[in-house]
Protein backbone atom coordinates (compact mmCIF):
# COMPACT_ATOMS: atom_id res chain seq x y z
CA UNK A 1 0.00 0.00 0.00
CA UNK A 2 2.98 2.24 0.78
CA UNK A 3 4.46 1.46 -2.48
CA UNK A 4 0.87 2.00 -4.17
CA UNK A 5 0.30 5.64 -2.38
CA UNK A 6 4.21 6.55 -3.79
CA UNK A 7 3.46 4.92 -7.24
CA UNK A 8 -0.32 7.65 -7.64
CA UNK A 9 1.98 10.29 -7.42
CA UNK A 10 4.97 9.09 -9.38
CA UNK A 11 3.56 10.52 -12.85
CA UNK A 12 2.59 14.10 -11.59
CA UNK A 13 5.59 14.17 -9.89
CA UNK A 14 7.92 13.16 -12.58
CA UNK A 15 8.97 10.25 -11.19
CA UNK A 16 8.71 8.19 -14.31
CA UNK A 17 10.88 8.32 -17.87
CA UNK A 18 11.39 5.88 -20.67
CA UNK A 19 14.44 4.44 -21.53
CA UNK A 20 14.52 3.34 -25.13
CA UNK A 21 16.35 0.19 -26.51
CA UNK A 22 17.52 0.09 -29.97
CA UNK A 23 16.19 -2.44 -32.63
CA UNK A 24 19.12 -3.45 -35.25
CA UNK A 25 18.32 -4.68 -38.95
CA UNK A 26 20.05 -8.31 -38.97
CA UNK A 27 20.22 -7.44 -43.26
CA UNK A 28 21.83 -3.90 -43.73
CA UNK A 29 22.30 -3.29 -39.49
CA UNK A 30 20.67 0.25 -39.66
CA UNK A 31 18.66 1.00 -36.66
CA UNK A 32 14.96 0.40 -37.19
CA UNK A 33 13.28 0.75 -34.26
CA UNK A 34 13.46 1.24 -30.21
CA UNK A 35 11.58 -0.87 -27.59
CA UNK A 36 10.21 2.00 -25.16
CA UNK A 37 11.10 0.08 -21.29
CA UNK A 38 9.97 2.10 -18.24
CA UNK A 39 11.50 3.50 -15.21
CA UNK A 40 10.75 4.90 -12.18
CA UNK A 41 13.34 6.71 -10.07
CA UNK A 42 11.51 7.42 -6.39
CA UNK A 43 13.36 10.46 -4.54
CA UNK A 44 15.22 9.21 -1.77
CA UNK A 45 15.72 5.74 -2.98
CA UNK A 46 16.79 5.48 -6.34
CA UNK A 47 15.79 3.13 -9.58
CA UNK A 48 12.63 1.14 -9.36
CA UNK A 49 12.45 -0.89 -11.82
CA UNK A 50 9.32 -2.51 -14.20
CA UNK A 51 9.52 -5.95 -12.82
CA UNK A 52 8.44 -3.96 -9.34
CA UNK A 53 6.13 -1.63 -9.80
CA UNK A 54 4.02 -2.63 -13.30
CA UNK A 55 2.58 -5.67 -11.15
CA UNK A 56 1.09 -2.90 -8.56
CA UNK A 57 -0.02 -0.80 -11.12
CA UNK A 58 -2.12 -3.48 -12.73
CA UNK A 59 -3.29 -4.73 -8.83
CA UNK A 60 -4.39 -1.23 -8.38
CA UNK A 61 -5.91 0.10 -11.63
CA UNK A 62 -3.30 2.76 -11.71
CA UNK A 63 -1.90 0.54 -14.85
CA UNK A 64 -4.67 2.93 -17.03
CA UNK A 65 -3.00 6.58 -16.20
CA UNK A 66 0.67 5.29 -16.16
CA UNK A 67 0.51 3.22 -19.32
CA UNK A 68 -1.62 6.05 -20.84
CA UNK A 69 1.74 8.42 -19.99
CA UNK A 70 3.78 5.80 -21.17
CA UNK A 71 2.57 5.53 -24.83
CA UNK A 72 1.90 9.40 -24.89
CA UNK A 73 5.86 9.99 -24.14
CA UNK A 74 7.01 7.66 -26.25
CA UNK A 75 5.27 8.70 -29.20
CA UNK A 76 6.14 12.50 -28.28
CA UNK A 77 9.74 10.91 -28.19
CA UNK A 78 10.06 9.60 -31.17
CA UNK A 79 8.45 11.79 -33.51
CA UNK A 80 11.26 14.30 -32.25
CA UNK A 81 13.73 11.58 -32.85
CA UNK A 82 12.46 11.03 -36.36
CA UNK A 83 12.76 14.86 -37.23
CA UNK A 84 16.24 14.62 -35.81
CA UNK A 85 17.00 11.87 -37.66
CA UNK A 86 15.74 12.59 -40.67
CA UNK A 87 14.04 8.87 -41.23
CA UNK A 88 11.10 6.70 -40.06
CA UNK A 89 11.73 4.32 -37.39
CA UNK A 90 9.33 3.14 -35.05
CA UNK A 91 8.64 2.66 -31.16
CA UNK A 92 7.76 -0.35 -29.93
CA UNK A 93 5.30 0.31 -26.46
CA UNK A 94 4.61 -2.89 -24.21
CA UNK A 95 0.94 -3.23 -23.22
CA UNK A 96 -0.57 -4.78 -19.72
CA UNK A 97 -3.47 -7.36 -20.52
CA UNK A 98 -5.82 -5.09 -18.19
CA UNK A 99 -4.86 -1.89 -19.64
CA UNK A 100 -6.19 -3.46 -22.93
CA UNK A 101 -9.55 -4.06 -21.43
CA UNK A 102 -9.86 -1.06 -19.61
CA UNK A 103 -12.41 1.35 -20.72
CA UNK A 104 -11.03 4.15 -23.21
CA UNK A 105 -8.17 2.29 -24.83
CA UNK A 106 -8.83 3.27 -28.58
CA UNK A 107 -8.94 6.53 -27.22
CA UNK A 108 -5.91 6.49 -25.61
CA UNK A 109 -3.76 4.97 -28.66
CA UNK A 110 -5.62 8.08 -30.93
CA UNK A 111 -4.78 10.71 -28.57
CA UNK A 112 -1.47 9.54 -28.51
CA UNK A 113 -0.80 9.67 -31.96
CA UNK A 114 -2.41 13.26 -32.78
CA UNK A 115 -0.64 15.22 -29.39
CA UNK A 116 2.83 13.62 -30.90
CA UNK A 117 1.60 13.97 -34.28
CA UNK A 118 3.49 10.50 -34.67
CA UNK A 119 2.64 8.18 -37.32
CA UNK A 120 0.44 5.04 -36.97
CA UNK A 121 2.59 2.96 -38.83
CA UNK A 122 5.32 4.25 -36.41
CA UNK A 123 3.70 2.84 -33.26
CA UNK A 124 4.33 -1.04 -32.31
CA UNK A 125 2.00 -2.14 -29.30
CA UNK A 126 3.66 -5.20 -27.55
CA UNK A 127 0.88 -7.75 -26.39
CA UNK A 128 2.02 -10.93 -24.93
CA UNK A 129 0.66 -14.33 -25.29
CA UNK A 130 -1.38 -14.64 -22.10
CA UNK A 131 -3.68 -11.58 -23.75
CA UNK A 132 -4.50 -13.55 -26.78
CA UNK A 133 -5.30 -16.62 -25.22
CA UNK A 134 -7.99 -14.91 -22.50
CA UNK A 135 -11.56 -14.03 -23.70
CA UNK A 136 -10.59 -14.20 -26.79
CA UNK A 137 -13.60 -12.78 -28.71
CA UNK A 138 -13.17 -8.89 -26.87
CA UNK A 139 -9.85 -8.77 -26.85
CA UNK A 140 -9.80 -9.55 -30.86
CA UNK A 141 -11.72 -6.70 -31.49
CA UNK A 142 -9.99 -4.05 -29.30
CA UNK A 143 -6.90 -5.18 -31.54
CA UNK A 144 -8.38 -5.08 -34.43
CA UNK A 145 -9.87 -1.44 -33.72
CA UNK A 146 -6.42 -0.36 -32.85
CA UNK A 147 -4.63 -2.33 -35.98
CA UNK A 148 -7.30 -0.28 -38.21
CA UNK A 149 -5.54 2.86 -37.23
CA UNK A 150 -2.47 1.48 -38.85
CA UNK A 151 -1.04 0.66 -35.51
CA UNK A 152 1.40 -3.03 -35.64
CA UNK A 153 1.39 -5.77 -33.34
CA UNK A 154 3.92 -7.86 -31.76
CA UNK A 155 3.99 -10.75 -29.72
CA UNK A 156 6.45 -10.52 -26.55
CA UNK A 157 8.44 -12.86 -25.07
CA UNK A 158 7.12 -15.63 -27.88
CA UNK A 159 7.77 -19.12 -27.38
CA UNK A 160 6.91 -18.71 -23.30
CA UNK A 161 3.44 -18.74 -22.87
CA UNK A 162 0.99 -21.40 -23.34
CA UNK A 163 0.87 -23.59 -26.08
CA UNK A 164 -1.97 -22.92 -27.73
CA UNK A 165 -1.82 -21.28 -30.57
CA UNK A 166 -5.13 -20.85 -32.27
CA UNK A 167 -5.43 -17.07 -32.07
CA UNK A 168 -2.29 -16.96 -34.66
CA UNK A 169 -4.77 -17.99 -37.17
CA UNK A 170 -7.72 -15.48 -36.25
CA UNK A 171 -5.53 -12.38 -35.85
CA UNK A 172 -3.03 -11.05 -37.65
CA UNK A 173 0.03 -10.69 -35.75
CA UNK A 174 2.82 -8.22 -37.66
CA UNK A 175 5.62 -9.94 -35.83
CA UNK A 176 6.79 -11.76 -32.68
CA UNK A 177 9.72 -11.42 -30.90
CA UNK A 178 11.47 -14.55 -30.06
CA UNK A 179 11.97 -14.67 -26.09
CA UNK A 180 15.71 -14.36 -24.76
CA UNK A 181 15.47 -17.63 -23.18
CA UNK A 182 16.09 -19.24 -26.84
CA UNK A 183 18.63 -16.93 -28.31
CA UNK A 184 20.59 -17.21 -25.53
CA UNK A 185 21.27 -20.79 -25.68
CA UNK A 186 20.88 -20.65 -29.85
CA UNK A 187 24.54 -21.90 -29.83
CA UNK A 188 24.47 -24.29 -27.31
CA UNK A 189 21.82 -26.20 -26.41
CA UNK A 190 20.31 -27.93 -29.72
CA UNK A 191 16.45 -27.71 -28.29
CA UNK A 192 17.13 -23.61 -28.09
CA UNK A 193 18.04 -23.15 -31.71
CA UNK A 194 15.23 -25.85 -32.57
CA UNK A 195 12.73 -23.50 -31.48
CA UNK A 196 14.48 -20.21 -32.64
CA UNK A 197 14.45 -22.06 -35.87
CA UNK A 198 10.72 -23.46 -35.77
CA UNK A 199 9.81 -19.39 -34.43
CA UNK A 200 11.57 -18.35 -37.50
CA UNK A 201 9.68 -20.00 -40.07
CA UNK A 202 6.39 -19.52 -38.38
CA UNK A 203 6.31 -15.84 -39.00
CA UNK A 204 7.66 -16.09 -41.84
CA UNK A 205 5.35 -18.70 -43.63
CA UNK A 206 2.79 -16.39 -41.79
CA UNK A 207 4.00 -13.07 -43.54
CA UNK A 208 4.68 -11.74 -39.76
CA UNK A 209 8.03 -9.80 -39.06
CA UNK A 210 10.34 -11.88 -36.38
CA UNK A 211 12.90 -9.94 -34.26
CA UNK A 212 15.43 -12.24 -31.65
CA UNK A 213 15.68 -10.32 -28.08
CA UNK A 214 18.55 -10.46 -25.58
CA UNK A 215 21.18 -10.30 -28.50
CA UNK A 216 24.46 -10.58 -26.60
CA UNK A 217 27.18 -11.78 -28.84
CA UNK A 218 28.43 -11.75 -32.71
CA UNK A 219 28.32 -15.28 -33.02
CA UNK A 220 24.53 -15.52 -31.99
CA UNK A 221 23.95 -12.10 -34.31
CA UNK A 222 25.79 -14.54 -37.40
CA UNK A 223 23.96 -17.52 -36.53
CA UNK A 224 20.80 -15.65 -36.46
CA UNK A 225 20.72 -14.16 -39.68
CA UNK A 226 21.96 -16.79 -41.23
CA UNK A 227 18.26 -17.96 -40.10
CA UNK A 228 17.30 -15.09 -41.88
CA UNK A 229 15.83 -13.61 -38.40
CA UNK A 230 14.83 -9.55 -39.77
CA UNK A 231 16.08 -7.94 -36.71
CA UNK A 232 17.70 -8.24 -33.05
CA UNK A 233 18.14 -5.75 -29.72
CA UNK A 234 20.34 -7.00 -26.77
CA UNK A 235 23.25 -5.56 -25.04
CA UNK A 236 25.43 -6.66 -28.25
CA UNK A 237 24.20 -3.50 -29.65
CA UNK A 238 22.90 -1.12 -26.68
CA UNK A 239 21.40 -1.41 -23.35
CA UNK A 240 18.15 0.17 -23.04
CA UNK A 241 19.41 4.46 -23.56
CA UNK A 242 18.15 7.85 -22.55
CA UNK A 243 16.67 9.56 -25.79
CA UNK A 244 19.04 12.06 -26.14
CA UNK A 245 21.90 8.77 -26.51
CA UNK A 246 19.36 6.83 -28.89
CA UNK A 247 20.01 10.18 -30.90
CA UNK A 248 23.75 10.23 -30.25
CA UNK A 249 23.69 6.22 -31.20
CA UNK A 250 22.15 6.63 -34.91
CA UNK A 251 25.64 8.39 -35.70
CA UNK A 252 27.61 5.44 -34.48
CA UNK A 253 26.03 3.29 -37.14
CA UNK A 254 27.13 3.34 -40.55
O1 LIG B 1 13.97 -3.21 -19.09
P1 LIG B 1 13.48 -4.17 -18.17
O2 LIG B 1 14.19 -5.15 -17.39
O3 LIG B 1 13.28 -3.24 -17.05
O4 LIG B 1 11.96 -4.59 -18.47
C1 LIG B 1 11.37 -5.67 -17.80
C2 LIG B 1 9.98 -5.92 -18.28
O5 LIG B 1 9.08 -4.93 -17.77
C3 LIG B 1 9.82 -5.87 -19.79
O6 LIG B 1 10.02 -7.13 -20.32
C4 LIG B 1 8.41 -5.43 -19.98
O7 LIG B 1 7.59 -6.56 -20.21
C5 LIG B 1 8.05 -4.74 -18.68
N1 LIG B 1 7.87 -3.31 -18.98
C6 LIG B 1 8.81 -2.37 -19.19
N2 LIG B 1 8.24 -1.18 -19.48
C7 LIG B 1 6.90 -1.40 -19.49
C8 LIG B 1 5.77 -0.58 -19.75
O8 LIG B 1 5.87 0.60 -20.09
N3 LIG B 1 4.55 -1.17 -19.63
C9 LIG B 1 4.39 -2.46 -19.30
N4 LIG B 1 3.16 -2.96 -19.22
N5 LIG B 1 5.42 -3.28 -19.07
C10 LIG B 1 6.66 -2.75 -19.16
O1 LIG C 1 9.64 -6.48 -22.77
P1 LIG C 1 10.73 -7.33 -22.25
O2 LIG C 1 10.48 -8.33 -21.22
O3 LIG C 1 11.25 -8.17 -23.36
O4 LIG C 1 11.93 -6.35 -21.86
C1 LIG C 1 13.21 -6.56 -22.21
C2 LIG C 1 14.05 -6.78 -20.96
O5 LIG C 1 15.24 -7.46 -21.29
C3 LIG C 1 14.47 -5.50 -20.33
O6 LIG C 1 14.48 -5.68 -18.98
C4 LIG C 1 15.88 -5.28 -20.81
O7 LIG C 1 16.64 -4.48 -19.95
C5 LIG C 1 16.38 -6.70 -20.86
N1 LIG C 1 17.41 -6.91 -21.87
C6 LIG C 1 17.55 -6.26 -23.02
N2 LIG C 1 18.61 -6.74 -23.74
C7 LIG C 1 19.13 -7.73 -22.99
C8 LIG C 1 20.24 -8.62 -23.21
O8 LIG C 1 20.93 -8.62 -24.22
N3 LIG C 1 20.49 -9.52 -22.21
C9 LIG C 1 19.74 -9.58 -21.08
N4 LIG C 1 20.08 -10.49 -20.17
N5 LIG C 1 18.69 -8.77 -20.85
C10 LIG C 1 18.38 -7.85 -21.81
MN1 LIG D 1 8.92 -6.13 -24.55
NA1 LIG E 1 10.45 -9.84 -23.86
Amino acid sequence: LHLETALRKAIANNELFLVYQPQISLTDHTLVGVEALMRWRRPGIGLVLPSVFIPIAEESGLITDIGAWCLETACRDIAQLQREVGYELSVAVNLSPNQVHGVHFQQTIERALSVSGLSPSSLEVEITEGLLMRDSEETLQILEGIQALGVTTAIDDFGTGFSNMSYITRFKVDRLKIDRSFVSKCLTDANSLAVTTAIIALAHSLNMEVIAEGVETVDQATMLRDLECDSAQGYLYSKPLTLADVSAFTRTLH
